[in-house]
């Protein structure tokens, strides 16, 4: 039987190299040690026959085996858990370094964007931000504004009218006059919106098109006051190198009104294709209330001055970003608005 037990012994361990799968492993162990035909476990039920002088020599020589063949079992069995464990990790190796799926982000539209600029300028000066009807009628939008009649704004040809008594508004200072129609004094509000002209479109006009209008009333406002304000939003908006200048001009809403103009920053001044040799470029209106206006809303004229602008968003985005048509603006075209 010791003869027997050697050669169970190097039968195992050549078999036991050629196991290369838990799973072989596991039929091993039970050609070993399965209760019915496992060759050990034949093997320990002959001790039985073994004359009790033998019994003990023979018998410690077989429980050594077994404990023997038992723990490279389980050697072989944590040695094969731990290559079946980095065959998988190799083979689900992910390279980290491998550049990721690019996922396209939406942004803001290039008007959203100079829009929400100007706002904050604003909005840090303690400005309010207000908005109102886009169909408006010719009280809101021309009358209570000090724009007479028969005047060409109220023509046909410039304003799309709704019906005899209300309108596309041509500029947001409706919001203005409904403003001041529930406020009183101190003011400070911008409107900004969409709004409405019956021009045809081309490089610089479109039917539609965004504003942002500002109002200041309090005692004691001041031209001043409109040249301080609009020196800080320039400045703030283009650059602080910016240079402003102010130039008389007409609108029946304020009196005096002017045309804003800032200095060239493609040529500094010095004349350019961009500012047409001037030197410089017209970019809003502005003007101290009329006190016409201030009758409508019955604020006393004697006691309330105030100044007013208007901001062509269209025309702030393609003087920042020298775009020389505006209809790129309203075509969705990816390879335009990618850029902003
Ligand atoms: C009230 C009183 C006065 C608003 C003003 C301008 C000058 C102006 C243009 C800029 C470019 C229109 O978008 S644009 O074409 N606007 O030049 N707007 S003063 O004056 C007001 C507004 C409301 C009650």
């Amino acid at each position: 039987m010791l003869e027997k037990s050697k050669q169970i012994r190097n039968t195992f361990y050549e078999e036991a190299n050629k196991a290369n799968s838990i799973q072989e492993l596991a039929e091993l162990r039970d050609s070993y040690f399965g209760r019915k035909r496992g060759l050990l476990t034949l093997l320990m039920k002959q001790l039985r026959d073994v004359t009790p002088d033998n019994r003990a020599e023979i018998g410690k020589e077989l429980n050594e085996l077994k404990l023997e063949l038992e723990s490279a079992l389980e050697r072989m069995k944590g040695q094969l858990e731990v290559q079946v464990l980095n065959d998988r990790l190799a083979s689900e190796q992910v390279d980290v370094t491998l550049p990721g799926n690019r996922r396209l982000l939406g942004h803001a539209h290039p008007l959203s964007q100079v829009g929400n600029e100007i706002e904050d300028i604003f909005y840090s000066m303690g400005y309010s931000i207000e908005d109102g009807p886009e169909i408006e009628t010719p009280y809101y939008n021309f009358e209570a504004l000090n724009i007479p009649e028969h005047h060409p704004a109220r023509d046909a040809q410039d304003t799309f009218y709704v019906s005899d008594s209300l309108l596309l508004r041509t500029h947001t200072s409706p919001v203005q006059i409904r403003t001041m129609e529930t406020r009183r004094p101190p003011l400070r509000i911008i409107c900004p919106g969409r709004v409405f002209r019956h021009d045809n479109p081309d490089a610089t006009h479109s039917p539609v098109f965004h504003q942002v209008e500002g109002l200041a009333v309090d005692e004691g406002i001041t031209f001043a006051d409109l040249k301080g304000t609009l020196e800080y939003f320039l400045k703030a908006f283009f650059s602080e190198r910016t240079k402003v200048r102010f130039r008389p001009s007409y609108f029946a809403f304020t009196e005096p009104s002017a045309e804003v103009d800032i200095s060239c920053f493609v040529c500094s001044g010095k004349g350019c294709r961009i500012c047409k040799m001037s030197g410089w470029i017209e970019v809003l209106g502005a003007g101290m209330v009329n006190p016409a206006v201030f009758n409508y809303v019955h604020y006393d004229p004697e006691r309330y001055t105030g100044f007013a602008f208007g901001i062509g968003i269209e025309r702030f985005a393609m003087v920042k970003y020298s775009i020389s048509n505006i209809q790129h603006f309203y075509e969705s075209d990816l390879r335009f608005l990618e850029q902003f």
